[in-house]
């Protein structure tokens, strides 16, 4: 039996959903405006150009594009600037043992992430040889909960969506994999992701016996 795993990059296997936090707080203090945690989840897994609207609106501010460029640049450069030193020490605990596993079990293994950075940061992390095919912010016109960027990464290897399992920490990637008609995984707390399949608060709590349910189902 062969299935194709789909892993959202931020918050899923690396712990950089920090980061992007981090570097967006930066922009909405600047701009006087209130940015919490809270907040902070409905930005998850989108991209960064509707990400700052999304800011905007919340400081009910309209802004000149102008000013939106040099922002979106600052922000990404404050981003990259956190991943400087970024080795496999920032991979998320538990998510090695299932690549490891998936990879032994000849399974497909996909990115399928928002991020125009995803690259970088899988080699960074040592990890970019696990992935038979990447898809990410460069190549997606429409950006998550739209599904585009799983059923691109389903395309690349040739499978059908029903055949797909997800893993996301993010409402919008859940969303994107429910409509996808793909299995979803949520990573993170049931309370916000109670939209997918199956929750859990982390890779540690994934048993491998449930990876190979999935793969035989
Ligand atoms: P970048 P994912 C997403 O990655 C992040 O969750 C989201 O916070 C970020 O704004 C988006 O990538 C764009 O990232 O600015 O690096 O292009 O979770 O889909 O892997
Ligand atoms: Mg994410």
């Amino acid at each position: 039996n062969q299935k194709c795993f789909i892993f959202d990059l931020d918050g899923v296997i690396v712990d950089t959903a920090k980061y992007h936090y981090l570097a967006w707080q930066k922009i909405a203090h600047q701009l006087g405006i209130e940015f919490t945690p809270e907040h902070n989840e409905e930005l998850k897994g989108v991209s960064r150009v509707r990400s700052l609207d999304l800011i905007l609106a919340l400081g009910n501010m309209e802004a000149s594009q102008e000013d939106k460029n040099r922002w979106l640049v600052q922000k990404n450069e404050d981003y990259l600037s956190y991943l400087v030193d970024m080795d496999e020490s920032e991979i998320l605990p538990g998510v090695l043992p299932v690549l490891i596993y998936l990879k032994e079990n000849k399974q497909k293994i996909v990115l399928g992430s928002a991020s125009k950075n995803a690259k970088p940061i899988l080699e960074k992390a040592k990890i970019i040889d696990y992935f038979d095919a990447i898809v990410d912010g460069n190549d997606v016109s429409n950006a998550k909960p739209d599904p585009e960027v799983f059923i691109q990464g389903a395309k690349k290897v040739n499978f059908s969506n029903e055949e797909c399992i997800v893993f996301e920490d993010s409402v919008a990637g859940v969303q994107a994999a429910n409509i996808a008609g793909m299995t979803s995984v949520g990573i993170g707390e049931e309370s916000i992701l109670h939209e997918a399949q199956f929750v859990f608060p982390d890779f540690t709590h994934i048993d491998l016996n449930f990876i190979q349910n999935l793969i035989n189902k």
